[in-house]
């Protein structure tokens, strides 16, 4: 015969047990997520990833610590193996730049169609709107969950020879790329002549001259200095804004309750915001600076601006066809949109 109060134990525990999903306990975490990145702060890349960190240990009360891995250094420094070492769990998590996960995903050279998006205005109504959300799609199809964006930035052509304002003024200049081949289609149709390297050997190549030039955001170009390596032109030509992705492996996403999962992607959304205001005033900011350090930069008249585009149309035509020509033209019809 059992002892009421035993069966009466025995209930509240089949209780507990049946109840629907406690917070997991502590316990069932790791000490501490692996965050992925390349360029640590004060570039904004870094200032976002670490504004991440800061919120998410403040909104836990120190339950979940990140810890940011940055120069790509959880990948040996190659930047472009950073999305399978996520998936795969090696890294629990990143903040990534779309350029450096176009090898993996395809549709995420979106945003390295050519002149494709003219101002930030455009760049926004794409990343808040549907077609950011169907990108979001397709990464969680990939095996890793996405919160947030960021920004590095729009990318400027920079170099050591001469200025640039016609596509004539880039024929066969070295210039440094990274990522995705479709840079090496762009740089190749305007007749330059492109290398891949990854950001940890841009700045020794353009020391010694390897290259004679590179693309990088205006506050990236400050803050790595790349003006003391002997790059001094500039031409602000907008011809891509490289966007940043938080994200995190499926695993791991799941790992978390569902309370956890909401502190970290809003966490991600405010710490993307802050990353993305701290991203575009910088730009702002470092333009001045680096014209007072001597850097020539030039600003195209349309005109002169309208023959990058043209000779960069069938790189166009070509690349919308590889990452989904719906998803181009929804991108296009979102640039063109009046709000
Ligand atoms: O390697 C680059 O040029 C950088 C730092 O901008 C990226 O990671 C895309």
């Amino acid at each position: 015969m059992h002892h009421p109060r035993k069966l009466a134990v025995a209930a509240f525990a089949a209780f507990v047990a049946a109840a629907p999903a406690a917070p997991a306990a502590a316990a069932d975490y790791k000490a501490e997520y692996t965050v992925s990145t390349v360029l640590p702060a004060p570039f904004p890349w870094g200032i976002a990833a670490d504004k991440w960190v800061e919120l998410v240990k403040e909104r836990t009360q120190g339950r979940i610590n990140l810890k940011i891995y940055s120069n790509s250094q959880l990948v040996s420094g190659d930047q472009t193996k950073e999305f399978p070492a996520m998936r795969q769990g090696i890294i629990d998590m990143a903040v990534g730049s779309t350029i450096n996960w176009s090898p993996q995903v395809k549709e995420l050279n979106l945003f390295s169609m050519p002149f494709l998006m003219p101002d930030y205005a455009a760049m926004d109504r794409i990343t808040q709107g549907p077609v950011g959300e169907k990108l979001f799609e397709i990464l969680r199809a990939r095996g890793v969950e996405p919160l947030g964006w960021a920004e590095n930035g729009f990318r400027q052509v920079t170099n050591s020879k001469h200025e640039i304002r016609t596509p004539a003024d880039l024929s066969g200049l070295k210039i440094r790329v990274v990522g995705s081949p479709l840079y090496n289609d762009i740089f190749t149709a305007l007749g330059a002549n492109p290398t891949q390297m990854s950001w940890a050997d841009a700045k020794p190549a353009l020391t010694t001259k390897a290259v004679d030039g590179q693309e990088n955001p205006i506050s990236v170009f400050k803050i790595a200095k790349i003006a003391t390596v002997g790059q001094q032109y500039m031409t602000r030509w907008n011809y891509v804004n490289d966007p940043l992705i938080f994200a995190v492996n499926k695993r791991v996403w799941e790992s978390f309750t569902p309370e956890d999962q909401k502190i970290l992607r809003q966490a991600a959304v405010d710490a993307g915001a802050f990353g993305i205001k701290a991203s575009r005033e910088g730009d702002e900011a470092a333009l001045a600076e680096i014209k007072a350090e001597g850097v020539t930069v030039t600003e195209l008249t349309a005109a002169e601006r309208a023959q990058f585009v043209e000779k960069t149309r069938g790189v166009y035509a070509d690349w919308a066809k590889k990452i989904g020509p719906d998803l181009v033209k929804a991108a296009e019809q979102a640039v063109a949109a009046k709000k």
